[in-house]
């Protein structure tokens, strides 16, 4: 009977503990970056180090992108007027270049990691 009510109360804390859990994820928000006439705003971006990094792209230029980094080892298509989500590995500190690769001379931007 004692067993069964300590096993009642781990349960009770896992619960709890995975609560903290989910409200923890559901803080790190995506990072917003917009795409207006062939430019990134911001075009620096900031995101904590050693953490996974989701970032909300969103095309606004009629047009397609293509959001691609050889440093975050992303390549990923958006439509004209679209958005995608892109996942980042947890980074070391760093700068790392990301560019739209249909227009690589002149659409940049870069993630800054620390
Ligand atoms: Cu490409």
């Amino acid at each position: 009977m004692r067993m069964l009510t300590n096993f009642g109360r781990g349960v009770g804390a896992l619960a709890v503990a995975l609560a903290v859990c989910g409200a923890a994820r559901a803080e790190s928000a995506p990072i917003q970056l917009s795409l207006k006439d062939h430019l990134f705003t911001p075009a620096e971006i900031t995101a904590p180090a050693n953490q996974p990094v989701t970032i909300e792209i969103s095309n606004q230029d009629a047009t397609p992108a293509e959001f691609e980094s050889k440093q975050l080892r992303v390549e990923k298509v958006v439509a004209g007027n679209s958005k995608i989500t892109v996942q980042v590995r947890p980074l070391p500190p760093g700068r790392y270049r990301f560019y739209d690769d249909y227009h690589e001379k002149t659409t940049e931007g870069f993630l800054i990691v620390r």
